[in-house]
């Protein structure tokens, strides 16, 4: 048996974790999830459904991009999409987080208010593609169900819409500046940053068709930046900067991270801090209350996702690890793009992953 992606064209995370088996050029068939795998092969061994699922030759189960990258970086060996210098390390793994777990707001805005027709009937055709079309839009509406409901619950609405849509532009406008130079986001390899980005900036903000068209008109060079990571030409070539450089067109990037993300995760550790004094030894909520945000200048609020906390840990505890002159380079850029509330950043408790599940950390 060789190794199977349970993953869909349609989503975000497939689109993440299929970016980077090509690119590593892991040898795995995708398939996409019908009715009786969702049932029989996925929620027995994850516990709920969720896609990408990664099932190896001698049956493991991963879940969760990050762990599946991980697990081929270490099995596959180099050339890793992690670069081995600090600044570089820690800057990628910054916007994997954000990819990740900001990103997700425009991807869903644009998604459901921009492309909602399509891609119910998109779900019902890779749910089952031989059924009538009638059939595939009524079940690709049972599934869309599900994640249209998430949009209010992000915080997507008339008041944010206006925000997002500023940010996402302004996002597009500092990318397609960057990309007219380099052709990753540190230099002609991609690292786990690019496969951060990719997720949300391929399959709801490129391939649905009233988003790609906005991607192409207004940014044309993130269009390619997201042709070449979804088919890579050459797999496993290219090079990260030389001397730990971090582009300075990466900088405004990075500050809005920090100016739109990091404020909203802090308020999440402080919610989740409190729901922790409540429940010390209760199962972990994937949401705790509301949190506020604000965006382009714009106020919302948005379910407080603990996830997100997890992700930020893999990347601080990295900057955690380093000492000297090491660990100053990193201070140095948070310095630079307005994070220094990273360098104290209180995360309520140590988070693992396990079992599929979040968990407060032994000791
Ligand atoms: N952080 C996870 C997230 C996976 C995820 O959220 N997948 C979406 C599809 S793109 C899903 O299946 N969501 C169902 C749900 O969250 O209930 C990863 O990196 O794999």
């Amino acid at each position: 048996m060789t190794t199977t992606m349970y993953g869909s064209p349609a989503s975000l995370f497939s689109g993440k974790a299929r970016a980077y088996l090509d690119w590593k050029g892991a040898d795995y068939t995708e398939i996409a999830p019908n009715l009786q795998i969702r049932n029989e092969v996925i929620v027995p061994a994850i516990g709920r459904m969720i896609i990408p699922v990664v099932e190896l030759s001698d049956g493991t189960m991963l879940q969760d991009t990050s762990l599946i990258i991980d697990h081929f970086e270490s099995t596959l060996g180099s050339p890793s999409i992690y670069p081995d210098t600090p600044r570089q390390h820690f800057a990628a793994r910054l916007l994997e987080c954000f990819g990740d777990e900001w990103l997700v707001l425009p991807a869903m805005h644009y998604r459901w208010n921009y492309n909602e027709d399509w891609i119910l009937e998109e779900f019902g055709r890779n749910m089952m593609p031989d059924a009538p079309r009638d059939q595939q839009i009524a079940a690709g509406t049972m599934i869309g169900k599900q994640f249209r409901g998430f949009v209010p619950i992000l915080g997507i609405n008339e008041e944010t819409i206006p925000g997002i849509e500023a940010s996402y532009e302004a996002l597009l406008a500092d990318l397609d500046a960057h990309f007219a130079k380099h052709d990753f986001l540190l230099g002609s390899r991609p690292s786990i940053g690019d496969f951060g980005l990719i997720g949300p900036l391929y399959a709801h903000l490129y391939r649905d068709p009233a988003s790609g068209e906005i991607m192409k008109r207004l940014a044309p060079r993130v269009a390619e930046w997201v042709e070449r990571m979804v088919a890579p030409s050459e797999p496993l070539s290219g090079e990260f900067l030389p001397n730990d450089e971090i582009p300075p067109t990466l900088i405004p990037v990075l500050e809005r991270m920090m100016r739109e993300h990091v404020p909203f995760l802090a308020q999440t550790a402080a919610l989740f801090s409190d729901w922790l004094k409540q429940n010390p030894t209760g199962d972990i909520p994937r949401g705790v209350r509301m949190a506020s945000f604000e965006i382009e200048g714009v106020k919302g609020e948005g379910i407080a996702r603990t996830f997100s906390l997890w992700m930020l840990q893999r990347a601080l505890d990295y900057m955690s690890s380093l000492e000297g002159a090491d660990r100053d380079v990193c201070l140095d850029l948070l310095q630079e793009c307005g994070g220094t509330a990273l360098i104290d950043f209180s995360m309520p408790a140590r988070l693992a992953y396990e079992n599929h599940t979040l968990v407060v950390a032994d000791g």
